[in-house]
């Protein structure tokens, strides 16, 4: 698989979720890639023996470098293609890009799963994504035929209650996914990205439920294209689609309009748009709780389990609630990792910055617990879409 062309390679699938995070940020970066789709030959011969882990997307460096998880991906690439920079500068709007981030990856996650395996309505389009790989040598219309005795078919369909997806919760998880909707919507009015008019981070985490499940699958892609068209263009600007007028005509000639200097780059002043308050209020009644159950609950784990060093993915159940409705879901170990990256970040800064992000934080509930969370006991580094324990001394993030 070693490359000499100064191309990535981009190991993933337009259904997947977390490929969705990745291809916008490869575009918006101008980076050289192919995609490789992860036939049977690909998972056995080069992602089990070099990623340990069937898990998409990876990506093959050009010097053959293989890297996996999707926050890796950008950490490493940020670093190899600088420009233009997807982190933002300045510590507030940076902050917001990390929350976010998590509130994309492990809590959108929850909507996206729920809509594409509870809808018979999606079952066609998605045995054809899936039957395409697998049966990758049958006529088009058999590809699609008999798919449910897919094991990874069946692996996602039976996570959904590990994300605490069950009867109880479907109509809950439904309307605050459709209120979340047209909260979005409203600050897409005023803004074309999250912080201003440039994306970061997070803008390309919420491409992943958005676009791979949300929009594209069936049910929830009517869903959002008549209930949040502002969402569904979003998501399309961000993966190319050149939506509204972009030349003017001088001489004849079509020229690309210039851009005004207050309509480029992150809002000055490291501004948190007023219109993603109900989108991070969301995170901090939601999942902020969960992830503060989950620190309490994963090191309580480690320290009764001084000898697992692999951390499993789920430990347990926990208590959760969605609006008015209270239910379990998975302890999940990951998030603790992600949650680090922000603990980590907030110490970092000086003291009048912290200062000014606690005070920002003032107005949503869990928000100073959060980044001040203590995680000496559950400190953890990833291998794969696992983590293992590490001694506080040697953290390394
Ligand atoms: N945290 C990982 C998650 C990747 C992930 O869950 N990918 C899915 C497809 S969208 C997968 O291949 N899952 C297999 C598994 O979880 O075992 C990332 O950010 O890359």
């Amino acid at each position: 698989m070693a490359t000499d062309k100064k191309v990535y390679q981009f190991i993933a699938q337009e259904a997947s979720l977390f490929s969705g995070k990745i291809r916008p940020y490869l575009q918006y970066k101008n980076i050289p890639y192919e995609t490789v789709i992860p036939s049977v030959q690909v998972r056995q011969e080069i992602m089990i023996p070099r990623v340990g882990w069937s898990v998409i997307p990876v990506i093959i460096t050009p010097g053959d470098r293989v890297v996996q998880d999707t926050t890796s991906i950008i950490e490493y690439l940020e670093q190899e293609h600088p420009h233009p920079s997807v982190v933002p500068p300045t510590p507030r709007q940076n902050l917001v890009s990390l929350l976010l981030e998590l509130f994309a990856d492990e809590w959108l996650m929850i909507p996206a799963m729920h809509y594409r395996w509870n809808k018979a309505e999606n079952k066609k389009y998605i045995d054809l994504q899936s039957g395409r790989i697998i049966k990758e040598h049958f006529p088009p219309l058999e590809q699609m035929e008999n798919m449910d005795d897919f094991k990874g078919y069946r692996f996602f369909k039976n996570s959904i209650q590990y994300m605490g997806v069950n009867k109880d919760t479907t109509a809950e998880i439904e309307r605050t996914y459709q209120e979340f909707l047209q909260d979005f919507q409203q600050h897409l009015n005023s803004y074309p990205y999250l912080l201003g008019y440039r994306p970061c981070v997070a803008d390309f985490a919420f491409c992943g439920p958005l676009y791979a499940h949300l929009y594209r699958d069936p049910v929830p892609g009517y869903l959002m294209k008549c209930q949040a068209p502002l969402v569904a263009s979003y998501v399309e600007r961000m993966n190319g689609a050149v939506l509204s007028p972009s030349h003017d005509v001088v001489d004849g000639k079509a020229v690309k309009k210039s851009v005004p200097p207050d309509k480029q780059g992150f809002l000055p002043g490291d501004e948190i748009p007023a219109t993603l308050e109900p989108l991070l209020r969301r995170m901090f009644t939601e999942q902020v709780p969960v992830l503060l159950d989950t620190v309490k609950k994963v090191t309580q784990y480690m320290k009764d389990n001084p000898k697992v060093d692999v951390l499993p993915r789920v430990i347990g159940f926990h208590d959760f609630r969605l609006g008015d409705i209270a239910s379990q879901r998975g302890i999940y170990t990951y998030p603790i990792w992600m949650l680090q990256r922000i603990t980590a970040y907030y110490s970092s800064l000086l003291p009048g910055q912290q200062q000014m992000i606690d005070r920002f934080l003032d107005r949503y509930p869990g928000g100073h617990e959060l980044v001040k969370a203590d995680l000496s006991g559950c400190r953890v580094e990833r291998m794969d879409v696992r983590v293992r324990r590490v001694e506080s001394a040697q953290a390394k993030l």
